[in-house]
């Protein structure tokens, strides 16, 4: 992309700063977001940031005057917490998606939100492609569905240029907080000499896709037509979790033991997935293989 002006909702998250400078040199490049568990020190310079709510209308209009793209990264990102708090996770992930997609008509701007894997629950087989069921076992996995749906419809209706990423298991530098994921939990576990805490017998399967090839990804979704308004973006590869450990052991040189705790309730046994259609709607395929991406995470800290 080159000279738009855009919009990154959640743009001092983890993505979503990943996101802004791969933008940045060459567009207008605008960050909405309320800092809570985002962070202005990974906000690239050169953007401009409205720090604000995407609930809220006023500066939700504001950071998207006159915008060409709106990248929706802004969420509660934590499906335990969408249990814990199902209204609060309801209102920043569906509501203020609501919100930005009818500001996202007004301006007429292609739109590109963060769906996820949880869209399909308890995948009956893996790989799970974009047409198989979609049964989602949390509210955040609801309401991740509604705005996936929402960008189908708004397709049809309003010939809005929107299209909803379904993410597989993102990882890479920054993320970060109590629900930031499984990798960034053992890469803080083996550092500190801590156990590892695998839940469950760790034979649970996951598709870890690094943050730089979602980035490519996720830009490419607003640059070319695609014909469909959902996408899964992940690796197609499954590992498991015991050999997730074993290899951030492996990666950091850490003598950590692996304790074993109890299984997360309804946690998802295996999911990984199909890549057919990315491929050929974005002509993506994600380059960088688990073991380079732990490398990469252990050499750049
Ligand atoms: C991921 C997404 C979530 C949602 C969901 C859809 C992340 C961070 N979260 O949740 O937003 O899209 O997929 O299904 O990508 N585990 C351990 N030990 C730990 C922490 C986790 O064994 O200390 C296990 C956990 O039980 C699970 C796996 O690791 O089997 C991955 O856990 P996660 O929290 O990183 O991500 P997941 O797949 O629950």
């Amino acid at each position: 992309l080159e000279g738009k002006r855009i919009l990154v909702t959640g743009g001092g998250g983890f993505i979503g700063s990943h996101l802004v400078d791969a933008l940045v040199s060459d567009n207008d490049v605008r960050v909405l977001d309320r800092f809570s568990t985002g962070t202005r020190d990974h906000v690239h310079d050169e953007a401009t940031i409205i720090e604000g709510d995407v609930r809220d209308e006023i500066a939700l209009q504001r950071a998207a005057r006159d915008v060409d793209i709106i990248f929706h990264h802004a969420a509660i990102v934590s499906v335990e917490q969408s249990i814990d708090e199902p209204r609060a996770s309801h209102a920043v992930n569906l509501e203020a998606t609501h919100s930005v997609l009818e500001q996202a008509r007004i301006e007429d701007a292609r739109v590109v939100l963060a769906s996820s894997a949880a869209v399909y629950g308890h995948p009956s087989n893996v790989p799970v492609a974009e047409g198989d069921s979609l049964r989602p076992t949390s509210p955040y996995g609801v309401q991740k569905l509604a705005l996936d749906q929402y960008a189908r419809v708004y397709r049809e209706c309003y010939d809005l240029e929107a299209v909803a990423l379904r993410y597989f298991n993102v990882y890479g530098p920054r993320q970060q907080g109590p629900y930031s994921g499984v990798i960034s939990t053992f890469f803080e576990q083996a550092r500190s000499g801590e156990p590892i805490t695998i839940k469950g017998d760790g034979e649970q399967t996951r598709d870890f896709v690094h943050v730089d090839d979602v980035v490519t990804a996720t830009i490419r979704a607003a640059s070319i037509d695609v014909d469909t308004s959902s996408l899964n973006v992940g690796t197609g590869t499954g590992t498991s979790i015991l050999e997730l450990a074993s290899k951030i052991l492996s990666v950091t040189g850490s003598d950590s033991p692996i304790v074993h705790k109890p299984p997360r309730p309804g946690d998802i046994r295996h999911s990984v997935a199909s890549t057919t259609r990315c491929k050929r709607e974005l002509d993506f395929e994600a380059r960088i293989d688990l073991e380079t991406g732990l490398q990469r995470m252990e050499h750049r800290r």
